[in-house]
């Protein structure tokens, strides 16, 4: 039976596992997460009310790091010791600090006031840029794992969206442009809006 995988097109966790299961066939289940009929079927799923969720027969599975150990214990897709995990802990530390930043704009919050909660987020992030540098300059420019793939839906959505600036960060900016081009990333790009 087809997984059916429950996202939208503009969360960088749904792209991740988009971008990962591009050989793998599933129904893709598109959900309007905030308001009416689609909210009320995401909280049905997953009570967190969160994206994504994996649905394999009778399993369900909530939150995109479990779906990619899911995943990846199927298809054996990579390897994963303990520096694995903390590269893909820190790449997800990123991206849960660029989702908050985003939900606190949309709530109204100056992001660019000095609140310590804004302030502890764009710290991690940069922080963790600054960690994967080596990372990035070393591996993620030779290898299409979920590793990259994750960092390259954060990048290019934080991006897109004007919660970070990678112009001091040329690595990071040679890395989206290395990747830019393959069909995965153009057939799930962040819809503009
Ligand atoms: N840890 C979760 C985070 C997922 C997440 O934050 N999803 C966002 C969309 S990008 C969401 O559903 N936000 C709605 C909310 O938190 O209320 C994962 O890895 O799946």
């Amino acid at each position: 039976m087809a997984y059916t995988l429950y996202g939208s097109k503009t969360s960088p966790f749904v792209r991740r596992l988009r971008v990962l299961m591009e050989s793998t066939p599933y129904d893709f289940k598109e959900l309007s997460i905030f308001e009416g009929q689609d909210a009320i079927t995401l909280n049905k799923i997953n009570p967190l009310n969160q994206i994504p969720v994996l649905v394999d027969g009778e399993q369900t599975i909530f939150d995109s790091r479990v779906i990619f150990n899911y995943l990846n214990s199927k298809h054996h897709f990579q390897m994963m010791d303990l520096n694995e995990e903390n590269l893909l802990t820190a790449i997800d530390g990123a991206m849960n600090a660029g989702v908050s930043l985003l939900l606190m704009k949309r709530s109204g919050i100056n992001t660019n006031e000095p609140f310590m909660y804004v302030q502890r987020h764009k710290e991690r992030i940069e922080s963790v840029l600054d960690y994967l540098k080596p990372f990035i300059v070393d591996r993620a420019l030779k290898t299409w794992d979920f590793h990259s793939m994750s960092l390259y839906c954060f990048l290019d959505w934080a991006t897109c969206r004007d919660l970070i600036s990678i112009e001091h960060r040329p690595y990071c900016q040679n890395f989206l442009n290395h990747y830019q081009e393959k069909s995965i990333l153009i057939s799930t790009q962040i819809p503009k809006a």
